[in-house]
């Protein structure tokens, strides 16, 4: 008689578990305003299940959460995000998204413990959301990369004006990526890993 269950066996299974050959893991964190999609990149980029701690948006937050162009969305991250892509045989990236309420940013400092650098999500309604989680990263010395991501109703406008807009210095890159999308969020974390390489070589 076959006692086998049609249920998974428990523990990690197939690519839950590291490769053997993996020798080097960063931390990197995805910041950024308000329903820019933080959650959908840790999610889409993830080679593992992703880790959410998203809550029903209520009633309660009215007037205290900024909802303005993005009235659709039902549920907000409270605590973290978190996901895992191998880059190569050797190097792994740790992906942490944070919370895009203002009055969850508390958070971010256990959040930004070892990491090596951060991903900027930004969306072009909402520009002004990201003046302060750039600042917030400038007063903490991390290295970052913006990533643009395109909802239909976003404005677009040229890279430079943007870098102006931002306030950024030109050596930052600015990207445009589809958050829901594993290959292009995969580029926006090879564009931060090519950053701290390049920030890792130039001499002080
Ligand atoms: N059109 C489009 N929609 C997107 C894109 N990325 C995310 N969305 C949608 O936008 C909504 C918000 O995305 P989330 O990933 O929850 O945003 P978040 O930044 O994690 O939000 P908070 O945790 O609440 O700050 C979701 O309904 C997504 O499906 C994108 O690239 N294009
Ligand atoms: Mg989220």
């Amino acid at each position: 008689m076959d006692f086998r269950s049609s249920e998974p066996a428990p523990g990690p299974q197939g690519t839950d578990r590291l490769p053997d050959t993996a020798t080097t893991a960063v931390k990197v964190v995805i910041v950024g305003g308000f329903g820019v999609g933080k959650t959908t990149l840790v999610g889409s980029v993830s080679e593992i299940r992703p880790l959410t701690t998203e809550e029903t948006m209520t009633q309660a937050g009215a007037g205290v959460d900024d909802t303005a162009g993005v009235e659709r969305k039902t549920a907000t991250t409270v605590a973290m995000d978190f996901g895992r892509i191998s880059i190569d045989e050797e190097l792994v990236l740790y992906v942490f998204g944070t919370p895009g309420q203002e009055r969850f940013w508390f958070l971010w400092n256990g959040l930004f413990e070892g990491a090596l650098g951060a991903v900027v999500l930004v969306d072009t309604r909402r520009l002004e959301v990201s003046f302060d989680v750039i600042g917030r990263l400038e007063d903490r010395g991390v290295p970052f990369v913006v990533a643009v991501n395109t909802f239909p109703e976003s404005p677009s406008y040229p890279i430079e004006e943007l870098r102006t807009a931002l306030d950024l210095p030109a050596e930052v890159p600015i990207v445009d990526c589809d958050a829901r999308t594993r290959s292009s969020s995969r580029d926006v974390l090879m564009a931060l890993m090519r950053h701290l390489y390049a920030l890792a070589a130039t001499p002080v």
